[in-house]
């Protein structure tokens, strides 16, 4: 059956700055679930990019005395490597300063001012650069800002105004009809909340800077940074130049997004759609933050670890393992040096290293390196065969709705099950005696096929770790051609096959690291 196509889309990060362990925990979360999705079959289209515009970009360039084009250009560069070397698998990457998009931003602001929607006005209140968000003064908290704290300041304007207060309704009857187009539940009441105690015509445009897309037909303001950057989830999916492209991926399956922009995404979004009778997306999901040391992980806090350094000392899989196990994805998680080194310690190298270890060397020391036919069975098999399957159709489900750590877990579940079935039918005491030997093949055999399925199953989560056990089990078939069809139904896997020698995949991090890092 032909599997609906499949849109998913991270934040457009600010390349303000180099990006932290924060912005990689949202990316790994959508790429986990965009490599899962073409796994099951399905079409993807998985954007990132950078949102380049705006006041506080323009001001970081002017302390450098650069160029604000040349400022990003840099930043952004950065944000790609990092992608690469953690396996992003991004479909497309968006950059707000391209034509595609300020053509697309241009043609939505005429659209929407033909339309009646954007007007001109007098502003006169409340902004906060860091966040790039006006306030009304009844919600500035002691001349800061109600988001991060910081100071806000006075803008005086001529401006453009988006009637948002027009679509209030429609809006809330959305909401109230989609009970899953907010997501969690906790973020939905808020939103709900918000938009109950009143919306305000939204400010869209800026003059005091002029870093941003011209309004086209009045080129001494540029676009409200925010209208800009939430567009590129239309420009990417061909809204002006692939109207097939455009039919096929939207609306959107899912914005994933941090907590603190869900208000940017499931209110201005949605009315900036509604005005351009343009569907909206079926889930905003607005996972939690990491946390270090109580507090919010952030540039401007001067807290964060960057994810670069981590790749290097750990590798890739390490470390998107640990922030697809640890955090659960609607709430705060807290980020340790320990924590992680725990994780690799027991999940890793213990868990699913010692499987294939022992699982590998078993074969060659009894078996020459062949896995052979299956031959006597016994409850204990069957009950191992069954297991699999049920995990195989419970990561399935839990994976369906991005409920990644349940998907984590029952695979982890079936490979301590697979360990102690090897404590418990005891190979090599099956090998010493000439007449067990078709049960040794068998048990064998249903640990090459556990541990061929369970490559499957970890890739999306580890796509380097994924195949490299595909490999060492001695499977030359194309890696990225296997679908989740591939391992459903015991005993798809070929006897006769060669196994390599085992290689460890993930050695212990010794105890002294973490001693020196506390
Ligand atoms: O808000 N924990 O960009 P941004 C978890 N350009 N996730 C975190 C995090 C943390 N401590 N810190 C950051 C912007 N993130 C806008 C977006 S979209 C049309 C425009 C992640 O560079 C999380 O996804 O400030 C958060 O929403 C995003 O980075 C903010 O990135």
């Amino acid at each position: 059956m032909e599997k609906k196509p499949f849109y998913i889309t991270t934040p457009i990060y600010y390349p303000s700055d180099r990006l932290h362990i924060g912005h990689a925990y949202t990316t790994t979360i959508a790429d986990a679930a965009a490599r899962y999705k073409r796994l099951a079959g399905s079409e993807v289209l998985f954007l990132t990019g950078s949102d380049e515009h705006g006041q506080k970009i323009q001001r970081k360039a002017a302390e450098q005395n650069v160029a604000p084009i040349a400022y990003v250009d840099k930043i952004v560069d950065s944000f790609q490597q990092l992608w690469e070397k953690l396996n992003i698998s991004h479909d497309d990457f968006i950059r707000t300063t391209q034509q595609r998009h300020h053509d697309v931003v241009q043609a939505i602001f005429q659209k929407i001012y033909d339309k009646g929607d954007i007007y001109k006005a007098a502003y006169e209140g409340w902004y906060c650069t860091p966040c790039e968000t006006f306030w009304m003064e009844r919600q500035v908290v002691e001349g800061k800002c109600p988001d991060c704290g910081r100071p806000v300041e006075i803008v005086q304007e001529e401006s453009y105004f988006f009637r948002m207060s027009k679509y209030q309704d429609r809006l809330l009857a959305h909401i109230e009809s989609n009970p899953d187009f907010i997501q969690p539940v906790s973020r939905r009441n808020e939103m709900l909340n918000f938009i109950k105690g009143g919306l305000e015509d939204l400010c869209v445009s800026r003059t005091t800077f002029d870093w941003g897309i011209p309004v086209p037909f009045d080129t001494k303001h540029v676009v409200y940074v925010w209208f800009d950057a939430l567009t590129n989830y239309i420009t990417a999916a061909g809204y002006l130049d692939d109207r097939e492209k455009f039919a096929k991926f939207w609306p959107a399956d899912i914005h994933l997004v941090g907590k603190e922009i869900v208000r940017f995404h499931s209110i201005i979004w949605p009315i900036i759609l509604m005005a351009l009778d343009l569907e909206i997306p079926s889930k905003v999901y607005g996972h939690g933050w990491l946390i270090m040391e109580g507090d919010k992980m952030s540039k401007s806090k001067g807290n964060v670890i960057d994810p670069v350094a981590l790749i290097e000392e750990f590798g890739p899989d390490a470390i998107r393992y640990f922030l697809l196990r640890e955090i659960n994805l609607g709430m705060d998680g807290n980020f340790s040096r320990e924590a992680l080194i725990n994780r690799i310690n027991a999940d890793l190298a213990n868990d699913l290293g010692n499987l294939l270890h022992r699982t590998l060397n078993m074969i060659g020391r009894f078996n020459g390196g062949v896995i052979k036919a299956a031959g006597d069975v016994e409850e204990v098999d069957h009950q191992l065969a069954q297991l699999v399957q049920n995990t195989v159709i419970q990561y399935e489900k839990f994976m369906d709705v991005m409920d990644i750590n349940a998907a984590i877990k029952v695979v982890w579940a079936l490979i301590s099950r697979t360990n102690k079935y090897i404590d418990e039918t005891a190979p090599w005491a099956l090998a010493k005696d000439e007449a067990k030997h078709s049960r040794l093949n068998t048990v064998l055999y249903n640990l090459a096929e556990t541990l061929r399925i369970i490559a499957v199953l970890i890739t999306p989560f580890m796509p380097v770790t994924g195949p490299k056990i595909w490999r060492q089990l001695g499977l030359n078939t194309d890696f990225k051609a296997v679908t989740l069809e591939d391992i459903k139904g015991w005993g798809k896997l070929s006897a006769g096959i060669v196994v390599s020698k085992p290689e460890p995949i993930f050695p212990r991090i010794e105890d002294k690291v973490v001693e020196a890092a506390a």
